[in-house]
């Protein structure tokens, strides 16, 4: 397995989230990293491949340019207005509203987002940009000889759609993967998603295509974060039609149940006829996970890697989610030992 990381994430650790009325220290933060490479060391996984700058036009395959723009530009936009808290969306442009994007810096701020625990400080755009330079890379390098790769993504990307930021994510890394991977070569493409969450943004930007296949196994949308997105009737349109897969599942749900709907995915996978794979490796599924409900065991991550690695087609994992940060790095271990066989 070979390792894309960098130490660009740093610059992104906003001072605060909203969370059940409160505004409390984000769960996902920059410790979440480091326990990550610290088990991929223990574990003797010590190399590192860093990343050349993933280039605009492969950011413009997965995003509108215009949200690029507004990311890339944000900051300065909102500190040139003499800010200098956080970015924090408030207002947005729910049904039959004017969808017209504002001048204002706070409407566009709400306009490009569709959940407020999402902040964006000076160091947002640099470290989104070099967790999405880290997926290209390593599927440019996986399509090229075989060998499984992991990007240490972070901030992590599935919730971030064409034109819209949130749940933690800025740049859709492993839909800008899955797109590299194409463009080096594969024909069919899957992305398969193991966060907890629905991937909202992944499915959305492939909603309308048959090349990328979209699996996700995540908590029900009717209890669950993103709420609006992830229920088993949604399974793509237009072109994309049969080409995505939802298994949602209960809050509490075990690890049988779990690995029974990832299994399902997989099959679909086999029969879409894909020849690379994207994983969504969120292991906020883990049963101590602070803010999801799933029950899976730091043992039982194994199990992941072990099934995806029987697609037998190079495979590209991309860091999501996982927010008990003192089990976080065993757990995504055990995926990618499960992966390789060790
Ligand atoms: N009651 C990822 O795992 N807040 N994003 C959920 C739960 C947002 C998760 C609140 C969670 C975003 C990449
Ligand atoms: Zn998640």
């Amino acid at each position: 397995m070979r390792v894309f990381a960098s130490d660009a994430h740093r610059a992104h650790f906003p001072a605060g989230e909203i969370y059940n009325g409160e505004l409390v220290r984000p769960f996902e933060c920059p410790e979440r990293w480091d326990h990550i490479d610290d088990a991929l060391t223990a574990a003797g996984m010590t190399e590192r491949h860093d990343a050349a700058a993933v280039g605009v036009d492969r950011l413009a395959a997965v995003h509108d340019p215009a949200f690029v723009d507004f990311l890339t530009h944000a900051w300065d936009e909102w500190t040139a207005q003499g800010h200098d808290g956080d970015m924090i969306p408030t207002c947005f442009p729910a049904r039959r509203m004017n969808q017209r994007i504002p001048a204002d810096i706070d409407g566009r701020l709400g306009y490009f987002a569709f959940a407020a625990e999402t902040s964006i400080m000076s160091g947002t755009w640099s470290a989104a940009l070099a967790a999405a330079s880290l997926a290209n890379e390593a599927a440019v390098r996986t399509i090229a000889d075989g060998e499984p790769s992991f990007a240490l993504c972070r901030p992590p990307g599935h919730h971030a759609s064409i034109d819209f930021f949130g749940g933690y994510c800025y740049l859709n890394n492993a839909a800008i993967a899955a797109e590299t991977m194409l463009a080096e070569g594969a024909e069919r493409v899957a992305v398969i998603d193991v966060d907890f969450h629905h991937g909202n943004g992944t499915q959305d930007i492939f909603w309308t295509r048959q090349d990328v296949f979209f699996g996700s196994v995540h908590g029900d949308p009717a209890h669950e974060f993103p709420h609006f997105s992830g229920y088993a009737d949604e399974a793509g349109g237009g072109d994309g039609e049969g080409a995505t897969v939802n298994r949602p599942l209960a809050p509490g749900t075990d690890a049988s149940t779990w690995f029974a709907a990832l299994d399902d995915l997989i099959d679909h996978a086999v029969g879409h006829g894909v020849d690379a794979l994207v994983v969504s490796l969120g292991v906020d599924t883990y049963e101590n996970d602070p803010i999801s409900s799933f029950r899976l065991a730091s043992a039982d991550f194994a199990g992941i890697g072990e099934r995806l690695a029987g697609l037998d087609v190079p495979t590209v994992y991309c860091m999501e989610g996982g927010y008990a940060v003192a089990e976080i790095g065993t757990n995504v271990v055990n995926v990618l030992r499960g992966h390789v066989g060790v």
